[in-house]
């Protein structure tokens, strides 16, 4: 296997994860630094059309792109520990919260867009800055309603059992601090985050933890 990655990339991150928490290691880590723009680049689009990471290319050379694509395909190939619960209603809550995060947020921070209201709208740094803070927070207000009302939640977002809603929900909470939205007023959001952060699978799939990452960002 090889991972398409950059240390600063929270869709990667959610991959760096499920993998550590299947016991897979990739062959090899090909770095796209997405601050040099390497993903726009004819070799990385090639790998993935989209020019976006992460991209896994399995040994068979088929290319996964999508980073809920590739957890749940990990998740069917390796299926221990499983990363969605059995039961349906369960499973349609926890991707549900997956997807709050990666559908519907995550893409409108992602540098692409970043770059684009600045280019073409000239929207400034602190405007760009608040675009990101903004939808940041509006999502974490969505979670914190949802976790910390539901019967569902347990130790993690669905229960006791790690999911993909929480691998998802630490890259939401990793890229809080790179737009200043400060977790306190998410309390369940931030102690099944830590919870989570705890553990060594996901500790050492930090984006700081990764070649390249600054000491602090
Ligand atoms: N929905 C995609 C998101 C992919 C994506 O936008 N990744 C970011 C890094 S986290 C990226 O490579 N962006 C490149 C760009 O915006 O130019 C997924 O979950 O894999």
């Amino acid at each position: 296997m090889k991972l398409f990655s950059f240390w600063r990339s929270l869709a990667t991150f959610r991959v760096r994860i499920a993998l550590n928490l299947k016991g897979l290691k990739p062959d090899e880590v090909i770095d796209v630094n997405l601050m040099q723009g390497k993903q726009r680049e004819e070799a990385f689009a090639k790998v993935n059309p989209m020019k976006a990471l992460p991209a896994l290319i399995l040994d068979d050379g088929t290319v996964l792109f999508e980073s809920l694509a590739i957890l749940e395909y990990l998740d069917e190939t390796h299926p221990h520990p499983p990363l969605l619960p059995k039961e349906a209603k369960a499973r349609a809550r926890v991707r549900g919260l997956a997807q709050i995060i990666a559908c519907d947020t995550h893409p409108l921070i992602v540098p692409r867009v970043r770059e684009y209201l600045a280019h073409e709208f000239k929207v400034d740094e602190p405007g760009v800055l608040k675009w990101g803070h903004h939808w940041h927070s509006e999502a974490l207000k969505a979670l914190e309603t949802n976790l910390s009302t539901s019967k569902d939640t347990g130790r993690f977002c669905q229960g006791d059992q790690i999911t993909i809603a929480d691998i998802c929900l630490a890259g939401q909470a990793a890229g809080s601090s790179y737009f200043k939205v400060d977790l306190a007023p998410f309390p369940t959001v931030k102690r099944i985050v830590d919870t989570c952060m705890a553990m060594d699978e996901f500790a050492r799939a930090h984006p700081l933890k990764q070649p390249g990452a600054p000491a602090a960002a």
